[in-house]
């Protein structure tokens, strides 16, 4: 689901998943029979039509139609059948609660049978994922009002998010905390991962790896679109040593709530230097431990890690991996919570990643995606939560949200409960001995989190 950004971000994600299978824009795959069977994974995301034509199992969806539009008229428009992109006639104009209680209320009845029709050519439905960003009216209202009816039809699948963190060097939307704090607080108990790609350090990374002097969006969605590629590789791809998304779901996530994993990424190379780099696999896992490659700001080193997923692609062996596995756990700067192991899963896929045409990304045989489970992610919790404040403390643009029927006392809840889930992080940090020691361990409150 997206609104715009996503929607350019998803035309991405699939453009390159397309081209990791090489789908023409109209839908055709003449190299079918290249994958030799090998690849039976390959309806993960794409359904084949009677005439052997490969659709996107995908909705796109935005309260107003400027966006959607460029993909109906754009290159891949005949991949995808005109009732999968819904869009109204009007936007949520940056507001929660046009995108969540007016103005999509208007189209969620049709955006969930459209997606009935899409679940429906599924032989065996995993779950959603959902693009969206925290900051917009549609992408913050309306994708949290998508996740509480999907829980409600579709029940225990399994729902992801990949959710843009605003950031004030692309965005000039003084609102964007209010709409972050709304639909992470809505959303939370619908969704059971969720990945940040924070638009700041995107950006930086785009300037300082890619020497993109003003990066655009489109600059930071073909990156975010290799992120999600290889997140997805996993589902997408077969192979010996693959390991399904849900299982590294499962080391991730070691309570419902405590469900952000923090996504780095290498390489990030432009093609001019991608001639100077080694790119070992020791080298890619190292970098996987630097702050610059990371989707999100915030310092692990300040924090301790729950988990750490090791998502290789390309030209990678499991010898190589172990050894610089090992090496990274002899660093004192990686910690490790206590009561969990300091295990790192790792899965290697051997397809490398796909460069888009045009695109700003060097062609690499190998790369490497960290989705890591830390506590240092409450960083980007607190920045948004002290925006947050400041403005709410002289209610300030509240009129734009009470106008539109909500209360202030959703703001409050909303609030809380991201303090709440900054708690929850910082006593997963917190040493069990430490914990037996100043608590009254009759209080079982790890099972409340
Ligand atoms: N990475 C990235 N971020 C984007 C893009 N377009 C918008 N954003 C960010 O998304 C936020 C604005 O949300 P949008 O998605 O444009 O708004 P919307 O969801 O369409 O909601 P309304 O327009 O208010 O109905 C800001 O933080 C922008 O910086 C994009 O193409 N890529
Ligand atoms: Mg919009």
């Amino acid at each position: 689901m997206l609104a715009r950004e996503v929607f350019r971000l998803g035309t991405l994600a699939g453009n390159s998943s397309a081209l990791n299978k090489k789908i023409l824009p109209n839908g055709q795959m003449p190299s079918r029979q290249s994958f030799n069977g090998e690849d039976d994974s390959f309806s993960s995301f794409f359904s084949e039509t009677g005439s052997g034509k490969y659709v996107p199992r995908a909705v796109f969806i935005d309260l107003e139609p400027t966006v959607i539009d460029e993909i109906r008229t754009g290159p891949y428009r005949q991949l995808f059948h005109p009732e999968q992109l819904i869009t109204g006639k009007e936007d949520a104009a940056n507001n929660y609660g046009r995108g969540h209680y007016t103005i999509g209320r208007e189209l969620i009845e049709l955006t969930l049978n459209r997606i009935r029709k899409m679940v429906e050519r599924c032989s065996g439905l995993q779950g959603f994922v959902t693009y969206h960003s925290f900051g917009g009216g549609t992408g913050s209202g309306f994708t949290s009002l998508l996740l509480e009816r999907l829980s409600i039809d579709y029940g225990k699948r399994s729902k992801l998010q990949l959710s843009v963190y605003p950031a004030p060097q692309v965005s000039t939307t003084v609102v964007e905390p209010y709409n972050s704090i709304l639909t992470s607080h809505a959303t939370l108990e619908h969704s059971d991962c969720a990945f940040i790609v924070d638009n700041e350090a995107i950006y930086d990374i785009c300037r300082r790896n890619l020497d993109i002097g003003r990066p655009t969006y489109t600059n930071l969605n073909r990156l975010i679109a290799q992120v999600i590629s290889s997140i997805t590789a996993s589902l997408r791809f077969n192979g010996q040593l693959n390991v399904d998304l849900s299982e590294f779901q499962t080391n991730l996530v070691p309570y419902p709530r405590i469900h952000f994993p923090l996504v780095t990424y290498a390489p990030v190379l432009s093609a001019e230097k991608v001639h100077h780099e080694h790119l070992s696999v020791r080298e890619l896992s190292q970098a996987c431990f630097e702050p610059a490659s990371q989707l999100v700001k915030c310092d692990p080193r300040q924090g301790k890690f729950m988990s750490c997923c090791m998502l290789y692609r390309g030209d990678v062996v499991p010898k190589e991996v172990n050894a610089a596995i090992a090496s990274i756990k002899l660093r004192q700067t990686i910690q490790f919570v206590d009561w969990c192991p300091t295990g790192f899963k790792v899965g290697i896929n051997h397809q490398p990643p796909t460069t888009v045409p045009g695109g700003d990304l060097a062609a690499v045989p190998r790369a490497v995606c960290m989705l890591s489970n830390t506590t240092a992610i409450v960083e980007a919790w607190a920045r948004l939560g002290r925006k947050f404040d400041l403005m709410f403390g002289k209610r300030c643009f509240l009129h734009w949200y009470t106008g539109e029927g909500m209360e202030e006392t959703e703001f409050m809840d909303a609030r809380e409960d991201m303090v709440m889930l900054e708690r929850d992080y910082e006593e997963m940090a917190i040493d069990t001995l430490d914990l037996n020691a100043g608590w009254d361990t009759d209080e079982h409150y790890l099972d409340e989190v």
